[in-house]
């Protein structure tokens, strides 16, 4: 009995031991203290089926990759000094998403909203500067 005491005890202690040296050896690979800024693609996820935001920062989208549920509404906010312009793809004529097209320049502090009424892949740009981008996915809810 004490035996196996013993054995069971010893086997807890190399899994123990096990996890710590996982846990350590996983530690350096995570990114320092804002991994979502830091990394290049920001994935967002609205759940409540009723409002996000994204930010525009001078290039940045923020999140560029964002899920909604099906009447999300989307509103952009320009945060930088660069003017953006967010509409559907595709570039120029922006039929992808109907309507979804703020239809001139958001200097900044200005915003522009969007309801995504059915289910979707919407990829977005800024009509000024088409290279950058992002997109929006339009999910039934549940
Ligand atoms: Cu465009």
């Amino acid at each position: 009995m004490s035996k196996y005491l013993k054995v069971g005890l010893a086997l807890s202690g190399i899994i123990l031991f096990g996890a710590g040296c996982a846990k350590y050896s996983a530690s350096p690979l995570a990114t320092p203290a804002t991994p979502e800024a830091a990394a290049p693609t920001a994935i967002g996820e609205s759940q409540s089926g009723s409002e996000a935001v994204i930010e525009y920062n001078d290039g940045v989208f923020n999140p560029d990759t964002l899920r909604v549920l099906v009447g999300t509404k989307v509103t952009f906010v320009n945060k930088g000094t660069k003017e953006v312009w967010p509409a559907s793809g595709r570039h120029p004529t922006h039929e992808i998403c109907p309507g979804f097209d703020a239809l001139n320049g958001l200097k900044q502090g200005e915003t522009y909203s969007h309801v995504f009424d059915k289910t979707a892949e919407c990829p977005f740009h800024n009509h000024m500067m088409p290279t950058e981008h992002g997109s929006i996915e339009v999910k039934a809810a549940e």
